[in-house]
Formats: structure tokens, C-alpha cells, sequence
């Protein structure tokens, strides 16, 4: 007797993620291409990046190669000549990075071009869709009550993951005693006169008071200019920037310092955050949700999106899923968590102001490949 063929075919493993920024975009983008569905909840109405510039390294870089995104990034962003940092107006040090690409780029840009490749690989997004809560099991719910079930669940709901608080995952979070004002200006090359204006350049002051510039090309027509000042200097952290006080401690930079003036501001703090574990059975956290951390090497984004797509790898195809997370935990973990305290180091001590600190060791993240498509 012929036997009836079963019609039945594997049903695709699915996932839900909280959070549709970079590293939540990126491994749903990467699940998707290795045949997961994948839903992506967005607590807010838009989807879009808030914020100035953004530096991404040979790391980050090869990860959106994988997920098709480079292309755009590539061509909304610049790889700078030059890394400088001035101190007291000085030039201490020149560094560019050899073989190891690094770019900056406008925020928004990034986001449009991780956002795109998300949807060309079939990633359903849902906005106005807050998570609450997550469940080891392998569910999530809804600020409407709604639960939905899944074989693994992501938190990459940022730096006040919800998803983590809800699990009461044990964690150590430390708040930087000084902040920032970021800003997107006009480029005004023209105006700043002859100079090397297309290098990164990290421009230290210590004396008379400690204020610091990073200016940041982002493209031909964008400037990210962060402003740094202490907590306790309320006249150097008040927002709108006081142009004045600015422009005579860095008369050098008066056009892109009168354009940051026109603009509302907000000085903000950053934090560092470190978790016991980063998952428990099928719920896993990447990125701020899971390791927020001092900007100074410029890699919170970088490492999010690494290990975003490390777990996509490291579940494809597994037999046991937890142990597939764990395992990934174990191997992923010690290079973000060296780059933390590295970064927490530097805001800590400013001793970035001495320049030359992207020495190999402080490049190790940028040099790690974690797509194992280094040549
Ligand atoms: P987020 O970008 O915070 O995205 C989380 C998303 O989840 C958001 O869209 C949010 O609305 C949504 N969300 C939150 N809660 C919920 C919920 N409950 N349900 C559903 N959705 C939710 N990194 C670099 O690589 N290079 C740099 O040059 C760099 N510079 C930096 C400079 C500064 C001053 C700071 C503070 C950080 C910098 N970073 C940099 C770090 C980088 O910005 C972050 O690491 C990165 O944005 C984290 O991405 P994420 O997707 O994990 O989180
Ligand atoms: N690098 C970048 C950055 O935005 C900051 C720092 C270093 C790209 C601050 O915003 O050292 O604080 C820093």
C-alpha cells in the first residue's frame, strides 16, 4: 500500500522583539534572513532616531554588510582623514586606524538605512506598541494586555528595558557625573576659515575651566558637535548653549558655536550598566537594554549590533535554544563588557584629553569580527 506523504512542513521558529532601534532592528533583520518571522514592537508612534552624529567601526560596519544595510549607510556617511585631538588649542595627536574602517554619520541617516534593510527582509514592525513585561517561557505582553507567545524573545528596549526590569534581572547601573549637549549644526566650512575641517577633532580644554569639544563631519552638509562640561559648571551645561562663554574658550570654532546657540539643546547624563546574566531562558537582552555604557570609545551601538547578530547566528538552527543563549552569552560577553570599562574608564578620568588613546587595546572592539568575514 502506498503510504500518505505527510504535508506538514517544519513551522518557521518565531520571534518577538521589544524595541525598534539600531540593535533591536538589526537582529530582527538578521533572524529574518535566516528564515525566522519576526514582529517588532516600537513603544513609540514614529519610527525614527532622535539625536546628532554617530561614529561606527569596522565592527559595526561588517555587521550591516551582513544585513544589507551598508550600502546606504556608505553612502550618507564619511570616513574623516583624521582623528585629532587638540589640548589647549594644541594638536597632541593625529591617529587613523590603518586597515580598520570607521565612519561617521547623522543619526537619522544610520536609522533610515538599518530601518530599510529591516524591511526589505520582511521584518513585520508594529508602532505604538509599548512591551511590559516578558516571560522565560517565551511570551511578551502588551501595555494593552495582549500577550503574544514566541520561541525566543529579544529585549533591545533601550537603557530602561522594561523587558530586563520585568525579569528583575540583577544589575549594577552607574551614572556618569558629567553629561553632554549634542548637536546637529551646518558644516560652515567657509566661514571656519583654512583648516583641516574634514578630521574628527576632539578639542580638550582643561584651563581655565574644563570644557571640550568633539566636532564630528557627518557628511557635506552636517556637523555633530557634542559639548562637554561638568555638572557642577551650571554656565557650561546650560541649555540653549551660552554662545558667548563657548566661543571665547573656542574662538577657533565662533561660526559652528553661534549655529549650535540657535538650537533648544539637552544635556544629558549617560550611564553604564552592567547585568549578572544577559539571558534567562528564551528571553535574551542586547545592546543598552543589556550593557549601556560610556561613549568614549563610541561603540554602545557597535557592540549592540555585534551581538544582535551573533545571537541570530547562535540560534539559527539550534536544537536547544536556551543553551544556544547561554553559550552565546559566554562567548560574546567578555569583549563588550572590556569595552565598557574601558569607555567608563575614560569618562571618568578625561585622560582622552592626553589624545592617542585608540591604542590597539582601546581598538580591540573595533578589530573584532564577529561575522567571521574578515579576509
Ligand atoms: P535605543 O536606541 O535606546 O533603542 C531602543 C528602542 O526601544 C527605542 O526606539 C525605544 O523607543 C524603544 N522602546 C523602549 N522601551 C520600549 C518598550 N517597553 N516597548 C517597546 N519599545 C520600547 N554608539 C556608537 O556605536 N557610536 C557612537 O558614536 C556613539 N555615541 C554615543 C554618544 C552618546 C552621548 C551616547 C549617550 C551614546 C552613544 N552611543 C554610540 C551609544 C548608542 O547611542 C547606543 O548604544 C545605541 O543607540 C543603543 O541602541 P539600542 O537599540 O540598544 O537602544
Ligand atoms: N566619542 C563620541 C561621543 O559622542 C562622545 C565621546 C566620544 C562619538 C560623547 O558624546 O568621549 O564622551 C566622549
Amino acid at each position: 500500500m502506498p503510504q500518505v506523504q505527510s504535508s506538514t512542513k517544519a513551522k518557521a521558529p518565531h520571534a518577538e522583539i521589544a524595541g525598534a532601534g539600531y540593535v533591536g532592528l538589526t537582529a530582527a533583520t538578521a533572524l529574518r534572513q535566516r528564515g525566522w518571522t519576526v514582529r517588532v514592537h516600537e513603544k513609540s508612534p514614529e519610527l525614527r532616531q532622535f539625536g546628532a552624529g554617530i561614529f561606527l567601526w569596522e565592527n559595526g560596519l561588517r555587521v550591516l554588510e551582513k544585513t544589507g544595510a551598508a550600502a546606504d549607510v556608505f553612502a550618507n556617511s564619511v570616513q574623516p582623514p583624521v582623528y585629532e585631538t587638540r589640548f589647549q588649542h594644541k594638536t597632541v595627536s593625529k591617529e587613523t586606524f590603518g586597515p580598520i574602517r570607521w565612519r561617521t554619520m547623522t543619526r537619522q541617516n544610520l536609522y533610515s538605512a538599518v530601518l530599510e534593510a529591516a524591511r526589505r527582509a520582511g521584518v513585520e514592525i508594529v508602532v505604538n506598541s509599548e512591551v511590559v513585561s516578558a516571560d522565560p517561557e517565551g511570551a511578551i505582553q502588551l501595555a494593552s494586555g495582549e500577550v503574544l507567545k514566541a520561541d525566543l524573545v529579544l529585549g533591545a528596549d533601550g537603557v530602561g528595558s522594561k523587558v530586563r526590569d520585568s525579569l528583575g534581572f540583577k544589575q549594577t547601573r552607574t551614572k556618569s557625573r558629567d553629561g553632554i549637549t549634542r548637536l546637529l549644526v551646518p558644516r560652515k566650512k567657509a566661514e571656519l576659515g583654512p583648516g583641516e575641517w574634514d578630521n574628527v577633532i576632539d578639542f580638550w580644554n582643561l584651563e581655565p575651566r574644563v570644557l571640550r569639544i568633539l566636532y564630528v563631519p557627518c557628511d557635506e552638509k552636517n556637523l555633530y558637535v557634542a559639548f562637554m562640561a561638568p555638572r557642577e559648571d551650571t554656565q557650561g551645561s546650560r541649555v540653549p548653549l551660552d554662545g558667548d562663554l563657548w566661543a571665547e574658550n573656542f574662538p577657533e570654532l565662533r561660526p559652528v558655536i553661534e549655529e549650535a546657540a540657535k538650537l533648544a539643546g539637552r544635556y544629558d547624563g549617560y550611564e553604564t550598566t552592567v547585568l549578572e546574566k544577559w539571558t534567562t531562558g528564551k528571553v535574551a537582552l542586547i545592546g543598552d537594554a543589556a550593557n549601556a555604557m560610556c561613549p568614549a570609545l563610541a561603540q554602545g551601538a557597535g557592540c549592540g549590533m555585534m551581538n544582535a547578530y551573533s545571537l541570530a547566528v547562535a540560534v539559527s538552527g539550534a536544537q536547544d535554544l536556551e543553551k544556544a543563549l547561554r553559550d552565546w552569552q559566554e562567548r560574546e560577553r567578555p569583549t563588550t563588557d572590556r569595552c565598557q570599562e574601558r569607555s567608563a574608564y575614560f569618562a571618568a578620568s578625561r585622560s582622552m584629553s592626553k589624545g592617542n588613546q585608540f591604542t590597539p587595546t582601546m581598538l580591540e572592539t573595533a578589530m573584532y569580527d564577529v561575522t567571521g568575514s574578515r579576509g
